[in-house]
């Protein structure tokens, strides 16, 4: 059927892996520089990008940190809210897929 074998053309082309997003969720208590200092660490943001991101999440409650492959986006977003844990903060980033 010539349906079918349009399908299967089409489908014998790899898609590119589904995005998620990184996002920051604000608290009340994590120190502004200890935020800066988890985003250039974990994510690789140049101080600037950075304080930016941190503060757009201060002022609007949260703030989208970067797009990734769904593992590389879990990992890093459980590694940068594993570190506020270590510190006795409650640092929280989550992910969620890109329409
Ligand atoms: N709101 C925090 C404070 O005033 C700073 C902060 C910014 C914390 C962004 C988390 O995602 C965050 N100390």
């Amino acid at each position: 059927m010539q349906d079918t074998q349009t399908t299967q053309r089409t489908q014998a082309v790899p898609k590119r892996p589904p995005l998620h997003k990184v996002i920051l969720l604000n608290d009340d208590y994590t120190p502004r520089d200890f935020v800066v200092r988890v985003l250039k660490g974990e994510f690789r943001l140049s101080e600037e990008q950075a304080r930016r991101v941190m503060m757009t999440a201060h002022r609007r409650g949260a703030c989208v940190v970067g797009v990734f492959t769904r593992e590389i986006a879990e990992t890093k977003a459980t590694n940068a809210t594993e570190a506020g844990r270590k510190a006795g903060y409650p640092l929280t980033f989550t992910t969620e897929p890109e329409e």
